[in-house]
């Protein structure tokens, strides 16, 4: 490997390792990968057998040149080469990370590709390449700024760009061409490398200087302009449903180039097409990418077949996985829109809808309805299977959200709880923990995270406890180093690390964080809170750009650490960070480092969660409700081993027949003192909305804040008091080695024992 690095960094900028820039390193290094990896990925391209294509309008790969370094077995020698010329490897933390997607459902599926390779499963993702991938955060007067995220600009080694596979996209007012981008996906210690096919869209015509001076040159000009534009940015919403004509144009640009390039691939095989589900199927990542369903039917009906003929065989392709029950985020698409760019694909749909209404009841069934589609109707009826992302969650879709579609398929529904790759997120991420762990098991935990189980009963074991702390307190260092030098803002080590990081939304209730904070200044102004152990409060979140109320939760939180952290009565005992721009690179520091996981979503909105999962698997305990995943991880690791607080699913439901939040205030003077202070002025801004959006209007405090209030700060006190004993550690470690259905190869394992049977 040594020679072959010196030669690529050589060959392609004429330099030694050591007058390489980081950048130059870092493609050769990349190339050098890719290399070695090309005979396996070569090899599993040439299989014929049954595979799944996991179609997703996100991708969040985060930073590759790690977690590709492992898994091809060439990490070790990578660091020797490395450091015999004087370079760190570390300084590929400059690399900024693929961020192609938006957060939860994003990450899920690059945790889901390693996972598949990793357990030589033939599961292929195809999706949009970005130019802009999701939005840098920064922060001007404790506001969100956005900025483009230029994440090309470190070039893209990883990725091939395939001309020869080049496919065209139809729409009603133009032909776009679609360009993929592969980059193998690498499974750790595996034999299977899979592909990530991103498709990129390019005009037909490019730009043309010749013609640019008459009428025909500026058409050209706006058409390949039109062209680019679709994979330009990816939306930055999360959960909500903007009904933007591009980003319909992205979802059909996506699905069409998929299914064209694997009709291709399968019409060398020369089998009929009623082998096409024995050589292919789709798991549908959400409603996104649900044009297929339409658009499968219309590729077979070119090819001679009937509509009968092509539902029969598209039924047995697709899966569909629902990830959030927010109304908002159910996409839906209105007839216009979808007769104005695609009406060959809306012909299909109505057809699709004709054959709904021979079979099922149509005044209580339906696809098409007030002039829209519903995406998720659609997925449910044509596909094979639908899930849900955690067991309260997949139980929620069949008696609530999707109740009717259950009552006739009952056997369409199935669960898989959403896991994470322990590669990414123990073994790289946390090594101190990681070199820990293996000192007393080996290191078959890293492929099979079963193996932790071998560690039950070592929370009693005095100096793996020791060992354990000490871990701790190193991660804890180097993040407290990381975020001295990104914000500025000095955490001491010795505090207890309570951490909320996710996307901004009301539901996940950083607000009732935001307000404990408050309560705890308050106490501690007062010399109540005497015994209370220093906590540093971390926040990590990108609110949608669009998204009002997030952006002024955003903007309290920032607010309430100026006035926590300069107050120097209340900053002897807890401090408030929110760090910009969080990440997937932030994240992996973040989870090696905390002593507390706050997963504090109202008890039913939250699908599953898998930031949770990664905390669980670094040792640490979750303060949270009976929500999504938390559930489950209660569950294996022992109620009483985390904090869980708060309203149960039937309570909120009990609750919300009619609630008054205000009664949850009257008898409360210290919660009505936090309140106050959002609009009294103990704070240097007012928080007019936000103390409304708790109390007024016609859904007054939707997520339950005020009603979970009291549970939460009695569990949070618990906790800070647990915090440092040989009780709490002991905690952080049951629940370390009882985290195995958290790992996706687990997860990928039950969606191919229940569904996609490869
Ligand atoms: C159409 C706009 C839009 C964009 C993204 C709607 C919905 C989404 C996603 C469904 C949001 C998302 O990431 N959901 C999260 O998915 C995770 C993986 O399953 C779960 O762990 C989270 O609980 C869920 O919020």
């Amino acid at each position: 490997m040594k020679s072959c690095l010196e030669t690529f960094v050589d060959v392609l900028y004429g330099k030694s390792l050591m007058e390489a820039s980081t950048k130059e390193l870092y493609n050769a290094l990349a190339k050098v990968v890719v290399k070695n990896v090309e005979k396996n990925w070569d090899e599993t391209r040439n299989l014929n057998n049954k595979r799944c294509g996991y179609l997703s309008a996100e991708f969040l790969i985060g930073r590759m040149i790690y977690a590709n370094l492992l898994n091809a077995g060439m990490l070790d020698e990578a660091k020797y080469i490395l450091e015999q010329n004087n370079i760190d490897i570390n300084v590929f933390e400059e690399v900024e990370d693929a961020a192609l997607g938006n957060g939860g459902l994003g990450r899920l599926a690059a945790c889901y590709l390693e996972s598949a390779a990793t357990e030589n499963i033939l599961l292929d993702g195809y999706g949009l390449r970005y130019r802009y991938g999701l939005f840098k955060q920064s922060f001007k007067n404790g506001f969100q700024n956005e900025e483009a995220d230029d994440w090309l600009k470190w070039g893209d080694p990883f990725s091939k760009r395939v001309e020869d596979d080049t496919v065209i996209v139809h729409f009603k007012d133009m032909d776009i061409k679609a360009v993929p981008y592969d980059m193998p996906v690498i499974g750790y210690h595996s034999k299977v490398v899979n592909t990530l096919r991103l498709w990129q869209s390019e005009a037909i015509k490019e730009f043309d200087f010749k013609e640019f001076d008459n009428m025909e040159g500026v058409k050209t000009n706006d058409e390949a302009y039109k062209a680019k534009e679709i994979t330009y940015v990816l939306y930055p919403n999360d959960n909500t449903l903007e009904g933007k004509k591009l980003r319909l144009r992205q979802e059909y640009f996506m699905v069409s180039a998929s299914l064209q390039d694997m009709l291709k691939k399968f019409k060398k095989l020369n089998l009929t097409f009623k082998e096409l589900p024995n050589y292919y199927i789709w798991q549908l990542n959400d409603t996104h990418p649900t044009l297929a369903i339409p658009e499968m039917i219309r590729l077979l009906k070119n090819e001679g077949l009937s509509f009968d003929e092509s539902l029969k065989i598209v039924r047995k392709m697709f899966n569909f996985t629902n990830h959030t029950i927010m109304a908002e985020a159910l996409e839906q698409w209105p007839i216009e829109m979808l007769e104005e760019l695609i009406p060959d694909v809306l012909k299909e749909i109505k057809l699709i809808e004709e054959d709904l209404e021979k079979n099922l009841d149509k005044n209580k069934y339906f696809i098409i309805k007030n002039n829209k589609v519903n995406m998720a109707y659609l997925a449910i009826y044509v596909s094979e299977h639908v899930n849900g992302v955690a067991a309260i969650h997949t139980e929620i879709l069949k008696n609530n959200t999707f109740k009717e579609w259950y009552e006739v398929y009952p056997y369409k529904f199935v669960n898989v709880t959403n896991g994470v790759t322990p590669r990414r997120w123990l073994a790289l991420n946390n090594e101190s923990l990681s070199k820990l762990i293996t000192s007393r098991i080996g290191d078959g935990w890293v492929k099979n995270l079963g193996e932790l189980a071998k560690l039950k009963g070592i929370e009693n074991d005095e100096e793996f406890l020791k060992d354990f702390i000490t871990s701790r307190n190193i991660n804890k260092i180097r993040l407290a180093n990381y975020i001295e030098k990104h914000e500025g803002i000095d955490i001491p080590v010795n505090y207890m690390f309570d951490i909320q990081i996710k996307r901004l939304h009301e539901y996940k209730r950083q607000l009732l964080n935001a307000l404990s904070i408050l309560y705890l200044a308050f106490e501690i102004k007062e010399g109540n809170l005497i015994d209370y152990k220093p906590t540093v409060f971390i926040f990590g979140a990108k609110s949608a750009p669009g998204y009002y109320m997030a952006k002024q939760i955003i903007k309290l939180i920032n607010t309430i650490a100026d006035y926590v952290n300069n107050d120097s009565v209340i900053s002897k005992k807890i401090k408030v960070c929110f760090v910009q721009n969080y990440n997937v690179s932030y994240a992996e520091k973040l989870v090696s480092a905390a002593d507390l996981s706050e997963q504090i979503s109202m008890a039913g909105m939250e699908a599953s969660g898998t930031g949770n999962m990664k905390f669980m698997i670094n040792g640490t305990p979750t303060l949270g409700t009976l929500d999504g995943a938390n559930v489950e991880i209660a569950a294996e690791a022992g109620k009483s081993n985390n904090y869980i607080f708060g309203l149960t699913v039937e309570e909120v439901d009990a609750l919300k027949k009619n609630y008054k939040p205000e009664l949850f205030v009257e008898n409360n003077p210290k919660l009505k003192k936090v309140l106050n202070a959002l609009i009294d002025g103990t704070l240097n801004a007012k928080f007019e909305e936000i103390y409304d959006s708790l109390l007024k209007g016609n859904e007054p405090d939707r997520y339950l804040v005020l009603a979970d209030f009291n549970s939460y700060i009695e569990m949070k006190l618990f906790a800070n008091k647990e915090y440092q004993s040989k009780e709490y550690y002991k905690k952080c470690i049951v629940n370390m080695y009882s985290s195995y259905r958290f790992s996706s190869d687990r997860s990928i394992k039950d969606y191919n024992e229940l569904i996609w049977k490869l």
